[in-house]
């Protein structure tokens, strides 16, 4: 049997990166809702991630998406988040807002729109070479609409040629990581719609060329922890965007649609070392906050996170692999759900108050005047968005 003690060691490393863009206002595409205290610039939405940080232990980077997060100063910008206790980290790159990207980007018939796409991931490098990041993050809106429109084939020879001349400029230390979504924008075809056309472009590139994994980019019904399973087992899993969807990219906070389906990712996770010391697994959100308070969500999010991560790490493997080679079906199936169905509620605040961080982060911000603050603070100028 696992106590809570065994796995403090392993929880105490987790760490899971949130995204600059769930701080900005953000909606749908029938309206974009105004929150009270919603950061005016780059650095207020830092110091929200570093917020965030604060009270849980567990958000101590946050990712950048250019040109969204663009500053002059990236020097200051790094020592600015440093001094608050956060990294920067991940660099998204972005190739969907611009009129030019239409019919494609990195996939783009057009050598001179390709080279503008490719250009723009250099200049998301350069960006990475100031703010110490790791990994560059790609997702791509490129696909097409109707049976005809497009050469699929001639499509993925440009992706293939495109990317290799973005990784090829990556630092040593740097690292590319490659998202699918299997539609949207693009309804008839899409790109990189799966883990296996990523898998297939990334491994073309190299051994810092991964998959990111997006819980939200999957059809209904996905067995997302196979998915875990297999880019582990090839040492390719570079990333997650965890968030949770009902419909579609919904993009709601991680563990509220499934926190069962979180546990099971969480599951082989471990299992396939990805909370291990050495790990290179990193764990990010990609939420959007359309009608809660942002700050109060990504807490949430993150506590989901560590909460499934604790009932993950209970699980009695021994047990459980005594169970499965014997062919006890129910018998492994119970093991596996008496984990899930450990309530860790009450270790964890004690084992995060022994750690000096609140034992119920989401209530110590609620007290803490910290939101009214802000809502106060910021009134005026204009709220920066999900633009
Ligand atoms: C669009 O689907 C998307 O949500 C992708 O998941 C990216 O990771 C994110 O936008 C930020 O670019
Ligand atoms: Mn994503
Ligand atoms: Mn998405």
């Amino acid at each position: 049997m696992t106590s809570f003690a065994d796995i403090t060691p392993t929880l105490e490393r987790l760490a899971i990166e949130v995204p600059s863009w769930a701080y900005g206002n953000s909606g749908t595409r029938f309206k974009v809702f105004g929150t009270p205290g919603t950061p005016r610039s780059v650095e207020e939405k830092i110091a929200d991630a570093a917020t965030v940080n604060r009270f849980t232990g567990l958000a101590p980077a946050v990712a950048l998406h250019i040109p969204w997060d663009l500053v002059d100063d990236w020097a200051a910008l790094r020592r600015y988040a440093e001094d608050q206790g956060i990294a920067l980290g991940t660099i998204n790159s972005n190739t969907f807002q611009d009129d030019d990207y239409k019919l494609g980007a990195l996939t783009h018939t057009d050598p001179k729109i390709r080279q503008k796409a490719i250009d723009h991931h250099f200049e998301c490098i350069d960006v990475m070479d100031a703010t110490g990041s790791r990994d560059l993050k790609i997702w791509l809106a490129e696909g097409s609409n109707y049976p005809g429109q497009a050469d699929m084939r001639g499509r993925q020879d440009r992706l293939s040629e495109s990317l290799a001349a973005i990784y090829e400029r990556l630092g040593e230390t740097q690292r590319l990581v490659l998202e699918y979504k299997f539609f949207e924008p693009a309804f008839y075809h899409t790109d990189v719609p799966d883990w296996g056309t990523s898998y297939v472009q990334v491994s073309a590139l190299g051994d810092r060329a991964k998959v990111c994994l997006d819980t939200g980019h999957h059809a209904p019904g996905t067995n997302i922890e196979f998915i875990v399973a297999q880019l582990l087992r090839l040492g390719k899993l570079g990333s997650f965007d965890f968030n949770s969807r009902f419909y579609a990219d919904d993009d709601l906070i991680v563990g509220a649609a499934d926190p069962f389906q979180l546990f099971r990712i969480m599951v082989e996770v471990i299992r396939g070392g990805g909370l291990d010391e050495d790990s290179e697994v990193a764990l990010m959100l990609d939420q959007c906050h359309n009608i809660e308070k942002k700050i109060p969500g990504q807490i949430r999010s993150v506590l989901n996170v560590q909460e499934m991560t604790a009932r993950a790490l209970l699980l009695d493997r021994e047990a459980l692999t005594g169970a499965q080679e014997a062919g006890e079906v129910l018998d492994a199936h119970e093991i596996f759900m008496d984990a899930f169905s450990t309530d860790v509620r009450a270790d964890l605040a004690a084992w995060r108050e022994s750690r000096g961080l609140p034992a119920h982060p989401a209530k110590a911000y609620a007290a803490s005047g910290h939101q009214e603050g802000l809502e106060a603070a910021r009134v005026g100028g204009t709220q920066v968005g999900w633009s």
